[in-house]
């Protein structure tokens, strides 16, 4: 593969103790400080990881640890309780020198590596950032056997409490392996925000008790025929509720929460093939086998606001994020222009036109959910006819609608089309995978900055973080998930952590041939399209 600045890096020899002094900390994301040390620490088969007695998550995290190195180094390391003769220790400490959220303290001694934090997901990333450095090698053949790490001590926290990655599972169904791939990799890189698109034109994707027909019919399609050949067998899938607590659980343990989302009022075609008296006209269409913006409406009255929150209610149960989306992007309002029925409703309601009912419809919903303790996520179009007051926005045709609405103290996270679009291509290559037209390269998701130019400080606040979205349209399989995933989730990833005067695009590259070797003994089929680009 042609890839530029990191060949050098991989042809590297291995590391030696003195080497190992000097090398680049195999980290990504970066950390926020790093002191060096005197001497090296080497870690052999057998060595102990200590946790404390009873604390399930720090073993958790411990087990984590010594997964990864096992996984890639070949080396096998005890978690016990008790830290007698231990060489690694991870333990809560009310009084721990790092004070921020998810921070954590990881210091490395000729004698061992000790990681303290003041909260479970510090510990965790302290434990994720250690089995990096216990990882370095780029080079093949150089990476097994015991393993010689720099005496350092690092101090590290997030630069964003909200970083994310949307992965759309309606477009093309993704298989809940593949989506705990996802998750393993969003852990291992400190991302904590999976936003799982459920609900959309082209199938609905999670199981709702009170309404069997969402997952019965509005779950499948007619295939494509590059999947089909001649056969006719419904294509799609969806989600149990059994299926979604134990995902939701599998994420919580590698801190990621889960967020929901259910498109609305557009993007709901599904809905209207299932329950037709939902939509606005009361038509049945079928479920969409093509892509772009359909239609299809969710009605304004009261039988339609019965059925969002009677989905809500199921919604609430299986995920406990305090974040639920509800969409409110690219609801054509022909259909509410079309219907004496909502344009009377509009009149009394006193709204003016069309935006201006969605404001209402999408803040009506919001209510819904604070009523019962959570927030209300939309995408930036919700803006249109008046900002809804319960509203966080996420912004994705460029960044304005998070300028306003964190002008006007509402939350915001950013996510940008093109740049945080992982549909989008990587490369001019005639063999990269189809996708969107505009190219994203690694360098360009590297070179983004969450944090708009435009916000003074105190609106900056408002600024939750950022997340990269997966849009399956073009993405039929999870190897293609993969490919647009890997290596740009380590851009994103550093984007949003690290912090922003630690950013090096060189240093980078420096660090990036140790990832794409744990890629590669992992399993992860990383795209080396993404190096087809002069940096
Ligand atoms: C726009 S981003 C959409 C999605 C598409 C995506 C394709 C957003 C809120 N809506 O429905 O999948 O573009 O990149």
């Amino acid at each position: 593969m042609a890839l530029g600045v990191a060949v050098g890096a991989q042809g590297r020899a291995p590391l030696t103790a003195s080497a190992a002094e000097t090398a680049p900390p195999p980290l990504i994301p970066l950390a926020a400080q790093i002191n060096p040390g005197q001497g090296t620490f080497t870690l052999s088969a057998g060595a102990v990881i200590a946790v404390p007695t009873g604390d399930a998550q720090a073993r958790f995290a411990a087990a984590q640890l010594a997964d990864q190195v096992r996984r890639v180094r070949g080396l096998d390391l005890m978690v016990r309780e008790g830290r007698q003769g231990a060489a690694i220790t991870l333990a809560l400490q009310a009084d721990a020198p790092v004070t921020q959220a998810e921070g954590y303290t990881l210091e490395v001694t000729p004698s061992g590596a000790h990681i303290t934090a003041r909260d479970e997901a510090g510990l965790y990333y302290g434990a994720m950032s250690l089995a990096q450095l216990l990882t370095p090698e780029a080079a093949p053949g150089a990476d097994q056997g015991p393993v010689t790490i720099a005496a350092q001590e690092i101090r590290d926290w997030p630069r964003f409490p909200w970083r994310g990655m949307m992965l759309d599972v309606a477009r093309h169904f993704q298989p809940l392996d593949s989506v705990k791939a996802l998750i393993d990799q969003m852990a291992a890189h400190k991302l904590n925000r999976l936003h799982l698109h459920l609900t959309d034109d082209q199938g609905w994707r999670l199981e709702i008790k009170h309404y069997p027909e969402l997952t019965k019919v509005g779950a499948w399609r007619t295939p494509p025929s590059v999947v089909s050949g001649q056969s006719t067998t419904p294509y799609g899938g969806f989600y149990t509720q059994d299926q979604i607590r134990d995902l939701v659980a599998y994420a919580a343990a590698r801190h990621i929460t889960i967020v929901p989302e259910i498109d609305m009022p557009g993007h709901a075609q599904a809905v209207m093939a299932s329950y037709p008296k939902i939509g606005v006209t009361g038509a049945r269409p079928a479920v969409a086998v093509d892509w772009g913006v359909n239609p299809y409406l969710f009605n304004v009255d009261e039988p339609s606001f019965t059925f969002i929150q009677t989905v809500l209610d199921e919604v609430m149960t299986l995920f406990p994020s305090t974040y639920i989306h509800v969409g409110g992007d690219e609801a054509l309002k022909d259909e509410w222009k079309a219907s004496p029925k909502v344009q009377a409703r509009m009149r009394a309601l006193g709204l003016k036109d069309e935006n201006a009912l969605q404001t209402w419809f999408i803040e009506r919903v919001g209510q819904y959910l604070a009523a019962h303790g959570r927030r209300m996520i939309g995408w930036d179009e919700i803006l249109e006819g008046g900002i809804p007051p319960t509203a966080t926005i996420m912004s994705w045709r460029g960044i304005k609608g998070a300028v306003d609405a964190a002008r006007m103290d509402h939350d915001v996270i950013l996510s940008p089309a093109p740049t945080l679009y992982l549909d989008s291509l990587q490369s001019r290559r005639d063999d990269e995978p189809a996708g969107r037209l505009a190219i994203v390269t690694l360098a360009d998701i590297y070179a983004y900055d969450a944090m708009p130019a435009e916000l003074n400080a105190e609106q900056a606040h408002h600024v939750l973080g950022g997340q990269a979205n997966v849009w399956t349209e073009y993405m039929m399989t999870p190897w293609h998930v993969t490919h647009a995933v890997y290596p740009r989730i380590d851009a994103l990833a550093e984007g949003l952590w690290s912090p922003k005067d630690k950013r090096d695009w060189r240093g980078f590259l420096d660090r990036l041939p140790a990832q794409l070797a744990r890629y590669r003994h992992l399993g992860v089929d990383a795209a080396d399209s993404a190096f087809a680009v002069d940096f």
